[in-house]
């Protein structure tokens, strides 16, 4: 059996890198942006567009200086930042009901009714964040751009999660590369607000907390962050993007989208259910090594039969990974215990 170890007592393995044991150590992420961030590259949409990158620097600032208990500052969006939220909001709201799960179209009323979710208003993140508080857990802090995979999983564990502030450019609306405002809050929130108990074997309900908390936070995230190889973040992060990111399912025998990064793109959720791109089932062991664009539609997506049937196959795959150490979530004191494996 188990036990624990001594706060005191670090893992002194020299191969295991740094990795926060506090929700407030999650402070240490902020400088670590990968490419994008305040810096946008050279064909960014936004690259040429003077006020745009200015903006965005605005954005960044607030990440970098947000500490951990603090609440997130409030944003006065422009009305050109609110028409481009308009445009996104309207398309995918009209495709929703077709190409979206049943568990997110059951959440989405509630974010309207709860959190400013309206056609002309963007969210405010507090705001978006309390919700998600009472409904599962999760909180949310603003990030300004990529963390790498590591940084980011690592957040789950705490049932934090990163969020860009920011807005896509207003000239290229129905698909962006980069995470925005969009892609957070209407690609990720509903289903970060499914509030079913784990376990439960109705759908993503559990099974998408599941895939977050005990896939992509604890079994996916901190307990392979006691792995001597990052090759495995490596795969634990391609199942993240054909799961979280990219993932259909099957619902009565028809395919839906649950995919962040599908349900805020209008121009790839629909995309995604035509026939043109490749599908395949959802088999972590194959699906971890698949490669894939970044700055593009995907060419293939994974289908998980149900999301209990994917849950399953990912605890499985997960536990096959050698580790140096077993770590666990306590949640009374928001803080990841090493336990020995002895
Ligand atoms: N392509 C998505 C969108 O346009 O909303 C964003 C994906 C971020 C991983
Ligand atoms: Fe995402």
């Amino acid at each position: 059996s188990m036990k624990i170890l001594s706060r005191h007592i670090e893992a002194e393995d020299e191969s295991v890198p740094w990795f926060p044991r506090k929700i407030c150590e999650l402070d240490r992420f902020a400088n670590q942006i990968l490419s994008y961030g305040s810096e946008l590259d050279a064909d960014h949409p936004g690259f040429k567009d003077k006020t745009y990158r200015v903006r965005r620097k605005e954005f960044a600032d607030i990440a970098y200086n947000y500490k951990y208990g603090q609440p997130v500052p409030k944003v006065t969006y422009t009305d050109e930042e609110v028409k481009t939220w308009s445009t996104i909001f309207g398309e995918l709201t009209k495709l929703y009901p077709t190409h979206a799960c049943r568990e997110f179209n059951h959440i989405f009323p509630l974010l309207m009714d709860n959190c400013g979710f309206r056609q002309d208003n963007i969210p405010q993140m507090q705001d978006v964040s309390d919700f998600l508080k009472d409904c599962t857990g999760f909180t949310l802090r603003p990030v300004a751009g990529l963390l790498s995979s590591r940084d980011f999983l690592a957040g789950l564990a705490f049932r934090v999660f990163h969020s860009t502030q920011y807005i896509r450019h207003h000239s290229k609306p129905m698909y962006t590369p980069e995470p925005d405002i969009c892609h957070e809050f209407l690609g990720h929130v509903p289903l970060l607000a499914d509030p079913s108990p784990p376990g439960s074997s109705s759908g993503v309900a559990g099974g998408r907390g599941y895939l977050y908390h005990c896939g992509g936070g604890i079994y996916f995230t901190v307990e392979e962050i006691g792995l001597a190889s990052l090759g495995y973040i490596q795969r634990l992060a391609t199942c993240y993007w054909f799961t979280i990111e990219f993932g259909l399912c099957r619902q009565n025998g028809v395919l839906k989208a649950y995919g962040a990064g599908l349900l805020s793109s209008f121009g790839e959720l629909q995309y995604s259910l035509t026939d043109e791109p490749e599908k395949r089932c959802f088999d972590p062991a194959k699906t971890s090594v698949q490669e894939y664009p970044i700055t593009s539609y995907q060419p293939v997506y994974y289908i998980a039969d149900s999301f209990d049937d994917a849950k399953e196959k990912l605890r499985a795959f997960a536990s096959t990974i050698p580790r140096k150490f077993a770590v666990r979530y306590n949640p009374y004191t928001q803080s990841v215990e090493v336990l020995d494996n002895k």
